[in-house]
């Protein structure tokens, strides 16, 4: 059903969007991936072309509109509308009150979690309109669901990754063209180190004494999502360790 379909991943170069590029290509998928670090997209091509499906890479910053425009003009024909986009490239910087907290920390969020997102949608729904079918996944996190301490303005790019799901499934209905969102919450990915600025000791503590999700955890249930019917739309899901009743009701052991 899915064979021969295209999916593009933003963010593949780690965690979860690099763990979806790869289950999508074991379940068939040809697969586009994008994020800034080549190097890293490059060495998957042996993987990804083992199991006999087409893969296309590049290096885009999804900040940069026109990157993300003259990127989709590079890809194969087939490519330039994508059966399925998954929405993945994000991150958080700093976890303090917000009374302190870094502008430019604060600039780099919303220009990757909420700009990226718009500029890569609106390079490609269009054309998915146009053909009458397409998939985008967006992923957001219980942190769109809940605000927690010092997660302000994360917090608020993920409430912002929800309500634009919500407001394009809204704007494509009756196009063929499926929208929702998949919400983990705590995945051991870099995600912390990125957000502690490259403190790894920082870091681990978050994922200490408790299961973590794991990023296939999370590539296991877009495949899923992915592969239903077309007169399916799975809307929302959230994901969570079931050590982790909340954004801040963690059991630890
Ligand atoms: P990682 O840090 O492991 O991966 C983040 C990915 O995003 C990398 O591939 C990175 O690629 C990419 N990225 C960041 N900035 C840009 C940019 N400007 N342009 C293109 N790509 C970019 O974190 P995760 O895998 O955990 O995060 C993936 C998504 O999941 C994020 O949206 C995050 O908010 C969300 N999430 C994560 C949770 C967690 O607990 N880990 C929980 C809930 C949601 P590169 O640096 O090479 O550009
Ligand atoms: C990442 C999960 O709640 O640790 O979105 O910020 S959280």
């Amino acid at each position: 059903m899915t064979h021969g379909n295209w999916a593009l991943v933003t963010g593949a170069t780690a965690g979860i969007g690099k763990a979806t590029l790869l289950a999508l290509a074991r379940a068939g998928w040809h697969v586009v991936g994008w994020g800034r670090r080549a190097d890293r997209l490059a060495a998957l091509a042996p993987t990804v072309e083992a199991l006999g499906v087409q893969y296309h890479y590049q290096a885009v910053d999804v900040r940069s509109a026109d990157a993300v425009a003259r990127a989709r003009q590079t890809l194969p024909p087939e490519a330039q509308v994508p059966d399925l986009l998954v929405n993945n490239a994000g991150l958080a910087r700093g976890l303090a009150p917000l009374d302190q907290g870094l502008l430019s920390d604060w600039d780099e969020m919303i220009d990757t979690n909420v700009k990226g997102l718009l500029y890569v949608t609106r390079a490609f729904a269009p054309g998915m309109r146009s053909r009458g079918r397409g998939h985008i996944l967006n992923i957001g996190s219980i942190a769109g669901k809940e605000v927690y301490p010092n997660g302000n303005v994360y917090v608020a790019t993920k409430h912002a990754v929800d309500a634009l799901t919500r407001a394009l499934r809204i704007d494509l209905v009756g196009s063929g063209v499926r929208v929702g969102a998949i919400h983990p919450g705590m995945v051991e990915t870099e995600f912390s180190e990125v957000r502690f600025h490259g403190d790894t000791a920082r870091a681990q503590k978050v994922y200490q004494g408790l299961r973590a999700l794991t990023p296939e955890d999370i590539a296991e249930v877009i495949v899923w999502v992915a592969s239903q019917p077309e007169r399916i739309t799975i809307a929302d899901v959230v994901v969570l360790s079931t050590d982790q009743a909340s954004s801040t009701v963690v059991h630890r052991q």
